[in-house]
């Protein structure tokens, strides 16, 4: 894609005051190059202290927002609260969401086109899981949860693809350079049938799955690379600044 090398520290539901007052101290005093766009999305409760203590090049996102906007959804938090506590972007259709949660695709797309109106950037993520992967249905899969995004938003413009094969993730098996680089090359295809060449070209579709300090400069070399959304290693400031400068 065009647009800068794209690298998401995505927190889940893991930290404390204290745990992120260390890592964002860590993220603050990090060399972090300027040609690399940088989020990290912390527990909603956290927001604000990350927000507020924040000094280093780096964005906020939440990882979930609500389909609509807000009022009487009982422990829902709307994009427009989001907006108002400082977070730029928001990752939807994270497979936790999709396979522990149970969110559908449409429920997903909805969320997206709803944070787009609010003026949230959103992380689109797909991905298959390994019965799919084995029974052929990889680019099948990734294709239906694209078009769910694409039936529902407006514009591709605001949005960064996550492909994160759910077989990766937090399981420490990576998918090799070449894996990642058919079924990112796929999507695009994909986007350009679908939406646009221009869209193809400028989409970023970034990886996420067990990336690491080790193995992240080998996935960034390839072509269809654009970023990595990373797990268990942003929780480590040294180490995810590692990968956010590995491109
Ligand atoms: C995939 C990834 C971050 P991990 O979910 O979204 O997590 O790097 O821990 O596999």
């Amino acid at each position: 894609g065009t647009g800068k090398f794209f690298v998401g520290g995505n927190w889940k539901c893991n930290g404390t005051k204290d745990s992120i007052a260390k890592l964002v101290g860590d993220l603050n005093g990090a060399k972090l190059e300027d040609d690399v766009e940088i989020i990290v999305a912390p527990p909603f409760v956290y927001i604000s202290q990350v927000k507020d203590t924040l000094t280093a090049p780096i964005q906020i996102s939440a990882q979930n927002s609500w389909s609509g906007k807000g009022g009487a959804f009982t422990g829902e938090i709307s994009a427009e609260q989001l907006k108002d506590t400082g977070c730029e972007w928001v990752i939807l259709g994270h497979s936790e969401r999709r396979h522990v949660i149970g969110e559908t695709n449409e429920f997903i797309g909805k969320k997206a086109a709803y944070a787009l109106s609010q003026n949230l950037k959103v992380i689109a993520c797909v991905g298959e899981k390994l019965e799919e992967r084995e029974a052929g249905k990889t680019f099948n899969v990734c294709f239906e949860q694209l078009k769910a995004f694409a039936d529902a938003v407006p514009s591709w413009d605001n949005i960064v693809i996550a492909y994160e094969p759910v077989w990766a993730i937090g399981t420490g098996k990576v998918a090799t350079p070449l894996q990642a680089q058919e079924v990112h090359a796929v999507i695009r295809g994909w986007m350009g049938k679908n939406v646009s060449s221009e869209a193809a070209k400028a989409v970023r579709i970034i990886y996420g799955g067990s990336v690491n300090g080790a193995n992240c400069e080998e996935l960034a070399k390839k072509e269809d690379i654009d970023g990595f959304l990373v797990g268990g290693a942003s929780l480590k400031g040294p180490e995810f600044a590692t990968i956010c400068n590995s491109v």
